[in-house]
């Protein structure tokens, strides 16, 4: 297969929720040494953009997302040793974790994918973080950057709960705070309090390490 027909064949293979024919493309795809930035932003995102809007018509319902979900994770855990380079400078730590109620981390996994990439210790607090683990991980960590995601209208204002109880227990100085996810945007991350927003994981590492001066 050409590049191009393992492309298209990766994205129907999320689209269809196939995660094995997912790994296989994606495997086949970096082994004939396609950039894994290439395998992910030509193919595997649009391919999750298509279910979003084939979810949102109607076409499909909440198990077909699911599986479509698992396609790209079972992509992206091929795609991950690619970026992250171990040998690295450290840039320094980031925390992250997606906001109580809800359980989206396929775009957070990315940005953690990327930030490694880039140089970050990554800690992952995972999905659904209640607010008290966000302060707890800093009192631990000590991160230089703190990443909050939310993916939903209805868990938006967990943003800013968590925001609120990081400067409660006095840590607001002590990191810098990203926001992001898909309904999040500057003017929110503005209004929350916000160091900094980012549309996606890449913007996400420019922009962590604008704020950190590096
Ligand atoms: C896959 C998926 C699911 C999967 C999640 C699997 C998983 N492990 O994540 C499952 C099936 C579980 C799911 C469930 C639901 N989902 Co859903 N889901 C999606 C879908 C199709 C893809 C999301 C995704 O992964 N996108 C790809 C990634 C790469 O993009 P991203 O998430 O935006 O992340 C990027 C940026 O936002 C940014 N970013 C992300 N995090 C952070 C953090 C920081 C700090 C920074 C700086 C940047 C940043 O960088 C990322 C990488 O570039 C979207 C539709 C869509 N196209 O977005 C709907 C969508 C998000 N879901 C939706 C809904 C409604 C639901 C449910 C409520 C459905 C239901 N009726 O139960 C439930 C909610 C469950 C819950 N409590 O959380 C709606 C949300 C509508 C809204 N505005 O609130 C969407 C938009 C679908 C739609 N069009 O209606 N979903």
């Amino acid at each position: 297969m050409t590049t191009d027909n393992l492309l298209d064949s990766l994205y129907d293979a999320i689209v269809r929720g196939d995660a094995e024919t997912a790994a296989a493309d994606t495997g086949a795809a970096l082994e004939a040494n396609t950039p894994p930035l290439t395998v992910l932003f030509d193919s595997m995102i649009p391919a999750l953009e298509e279910v979003g809007s084939m979810f949102e018509s109607g076409q499909i319902f909440l198990p077909e997302m699911l599986v479509s979900g698992r396609a790209m994770q079972a992509g992206m855990d091929l795609i991950r040793p690619h970026l992250a380079d171990e040998s690295a400078a450290r840039a320094g730590t980031f925390v992250m974790g997606t906001v109580a109620g809800d359980i989206h981390d396929i775009g957070k996994n990315l940005c953690n994918v990327m930030l490694e990439g880039g140089g970050f210790k990554v800690v992952d607090l995972g999905v659904n973080v209640p607010a008290s683990d966000f302060v707890a991980a800093i009192v631990e960590h000590q991160p230089d950057a703190v990443g909050i995601s939310a993916f939903l209208t209805t868990t938006m204002p967990e943003v800013a709960t968590t925001i609120a109880a990081i400067t409660e227990a006095g840590l607001r100085d002590s990191t810098k705070i990203l926001v992001g996810g898909a309904p999040i945007n500057q003017q929110y991350a503005d209004d929350v309090g916000a160091d900094g927003y980012a549309p996606n994981a890449a913007a996400a590492v420019r922009t962590t390490k604008s704020l950190l001066g590096i």
